[in-house]
Order: C-alpha cells, then sequence, then structure tokens
C-alpha cells in the first residue's frame, strides 16, 4: 500500500507511516562497506545493481513505510554536463560551470546521461510495488547554489557571490527548471509514486529575494508534479516563519518541516497539509530515555492530524542503527 498516499490524501491517519530522510547512508555499516569499494561517489549513483542494493538496505533491517532511491541532488549537475566529485571530509566539488554549454544540453543528452539512475529506480520498484516509493530533485535555488558556488555553500558563503549577474542567474535557473521536469518525468515512469522537493539551503535566500528564489520556482515544480498525478512533499530547510507563507502559495501536498519548527505552530499555519518530519536527527545520538520522550511529543502533537514521522534533517552518519529501529518500535507501541 502507498502508506505516504494515503496519509497525504487524508484518507488513512490513524497510522502514522515512517521513513527517514537519508535512511540509506553513511550510517549503516552495509553501506560503508560498499561505499568503501566505490570511491567514486557519482558512478555508484550511476550503477542500477548497486543503487537498487544501497536502497532496499534499510528497508531489509527496518520496517519503514516508505523507500527512497538511492541517487543525490547533484545528480541534475552532472546530466547539465557539469562535473561533480566528493572528497572525503571536505563533501561536493562541482567543476567550473560552462554556462553556454550547460544551456545547450539538450533533453536527449541530458537523458541518456541519467538512464542509470533510472534503470535502478525500475529495478528498486520491481522489489516495492504498491508501496511508496520515493523519487526527489534539490529544489532550483539549493541547485543554483551549488552550481555556482562550486562547493558546499556551509562556509563562507553569501548570496552575493553567486547573485550579482543576474541575467545569468535567470537563464541557468530557467535551465534547471526544464531539467528538473524531465527528471522528476522520468523518475515518475520508472516507478516512483511520491516525488520530494529538498530545499536544503533555502534559508540562505535573502529576505527580499525568498519569493523570487524559492517560492516561485518551487511553485513551477510542485505544480508539475501535481500535473503527473503525484503528491508532492516539499523540505524549504531553515525558512522559519516563512514556512507559513510556503504553505499558502506554493500549496504542496505535504510539508516535511525541520527541526527548528515548532510542531504546535506549524499546525495552525500549514493550511491543512500534511506534515512530515521535525525531530532534530542529533537526539538520535541520545540515550533511548530522550528519544523515546521525543518521539512521543511528535505523535501527541500531531495526533488526529496526517503526520508522517521523519527528522528535521537527514540522519547523522553517527546514528547506530539500533536507535532507527527503537523509533520504529516506540511508534508502533504508541499505537
Ligand atoms: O559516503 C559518502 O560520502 C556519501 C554520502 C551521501 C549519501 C549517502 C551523499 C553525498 N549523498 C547521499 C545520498 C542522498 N543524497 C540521498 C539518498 C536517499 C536517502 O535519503 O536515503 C538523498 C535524498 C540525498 C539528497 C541530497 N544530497 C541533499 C538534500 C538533503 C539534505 O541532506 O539536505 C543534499 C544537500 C545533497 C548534497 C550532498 N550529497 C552528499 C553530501 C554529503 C551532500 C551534502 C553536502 C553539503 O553539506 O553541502
Amino acid at each position: 500500500m502507498n502508506k505516504l498516499f494515503k496519509c497525504i490524501s487524508k484518507s488513512e491517519i490513524d497510522e502514522v507511516p515512517i521513513w527517514f530522510m537519508r535512511q540509506a547512508g553513511r550510517y549503516l555499516p552495509e553501506f560503508r562497506k560498499i561505499r568503501q569499494q566505490n570511491p567514486d561517489f557519482i558512478k555508484l549513483c550511476l550503477n542500477p545493481n548497486l543503487v537498487k542494493i544501497i536502497t532496499l538496505q534499510p528497508i531489509k533491517r527496518f520496517k519503514l513505510d516508505a523507500t527512497i532511491i538511492f541517487s543525490d541532488i547533484l545528480m541534475i549537475p552532472y546530466g547539465l554536463g557539469q562535473n561533480v566529485r566528493f572528497e572525503k571530509g571536505i563533501g561536493p566539488k562541482l567543476e567550473k560551470l560552462n554556462l553556454e554549454n550547460t544551456l545547450k544540453t539538450s533533453k536527449e543528452n541530458f537523458e541518456k546521461k541519467l538512464t542509470p539512475v533510472y534503470e535502478g529506480l525500475k529495478k528498486v520498484k520491481e522489489e516495492t510495488k504498491g508501496t511508496s516509493l520515493i523519487g526527489f530533485v534539490g529544489a532550483p535555488w539549493t541547485l543554483l547554489v551549488y552550481m555556482l558556488n562550486e562547493k558546499s555553500p556551509k562556509k563562507d558563503f553569501t548570496p552575493d557571490k553567486i547573485l550579482s549577474d543576474e541575467i545569468k542567474v535567470k537563464r541557468l535557473m530557467d535551465k534547471i527548471i526544464d531539467a528538473t521536469f524531465i527528471h522528476i518525468n522520468k523518475q515518475v515512469s520508472a516507478g516512483a509514486n511520491v516525488i520530494q522537493i529538498f530545499d536544503s539551503w533555502a534559508e540562505l535566500i535573502p529576505d527580499n529575494k525568498f519569493d523570487k528564489y524559492c517560492l516561485e520556482p518551487t511553485k513551477k515544480i510542485v505544480d508539475y508534479v501535481k500535473s503527473l498525478k503525484v503528491p508532492v512533499i516539499c523540505f524549504p530547510k531553515g525558512i522559519g516563519v516563512n514556512y507559513e507563507k510556503f504553505c499558502l502559495t506554493v500549496k504542496p501536498d505535504c510539508i516535511s518541516i525541520d527541526y527548528n519548527i515548532d510542531p504546535n505552530w506549524i499546525i495552525k499555519k500549514s493550511n491543512g497539509i500534511a506534515i512530515q518530519g521535525g525531530m532534530d536527527p542529533k537526539i538520535l545520538l541520545e540515550d533511548n530515555k530522550k528519544i523515546e520522550y521525543a518521539v512521543k511529543k511528535y505523535l501527541k502533537t500531531f495526533s488526529g492530524y496526517p503526520y508522517i514521522f521523519n527528522l528535521g534533517h537527514g540522519v547523522l552518519p553517527a546514528t547506530k542503527p539500533e536507535k532507527i529501529e527503537f523509533v520504529i518500535k516506540t511508534i508502533r507501541q504508541d499505537r
């Protein structure tokens, strides 16, 4: 059963569906083993057999209600001809953008470069028929940041660094949006039945440009996903009180909240749409008592409301897999 769909459409809200952002990843020893043997991360994302194995690793271990395809938001820059590497301890490094070449990338070439991603999805679909299978993209702003900043904006980033040439930014943004449509369409054709949009760096947008770089481009993507009759979840991380405006104007089917959002506040401001996530991933590094307390707080606050259990960001690499197990047990016992 597509449990996320049932929750989002409010046809079944008694059972809280559970999944975790980064449920496949570095906290799992079986992932680290494969990763060690595959130093080129992009190549790993382009290996359909390994994509299938890694995607299903957390599903084999835990009773999760949704599968998210193992891939990366930076596959879109890669598909647009900007090479991406991941350096240990540093993170993603993108080569300098050749704007004219990127703008010239044809639909056929983009699809061809990313075909292994869709093949991986099809393989996963065979094993997860009828259940929730999440495809995903980065939001246009977050992709723009990586493509122009050439690395994570975690350190030494100011928006002026990338926004000074407005014409260039507009041309690139339009191309990113086109590529995102294609990438979503192909993921849905391959079997994804939910789409999540990650705007991981939305908090870096200057206030007076929030509509232009967050709301407007994201709304285009959301409307496109809706036109495919697939539910769409948005995660505009770190935007604080702007979550209210986001829900009212972008109108996703579900809003994923970060750990700085007060659960009671978002219920009043979400305009009736389903809510996902919220719990601080750092809590999973604490003892079980603290974890249980936090999990139950979220469940209680959202009881009677369409709510998907998840975290307020991805599972941290230092998390013990048993803690994920414990969270699931706590939620299932609570019912
Ligand atoms: O071993 C390693 O170094 C690889 C770590 C890793 C993994 C497991 C990266 C590099 N990406 C992924 C997989 C991934 N990325 C998934 C898999 C599905 C799942 O959730 O299980 C998803 C959904 C993503 C999405 C992604 N990639 C985001 C959005 C979510 C978020 O965390 O905010 C972002 C920002 C990226 C970029 C990226 N890729 C990898 C890293 C370490 C980063 C972040 C870099 C930074 O801090 O700027």
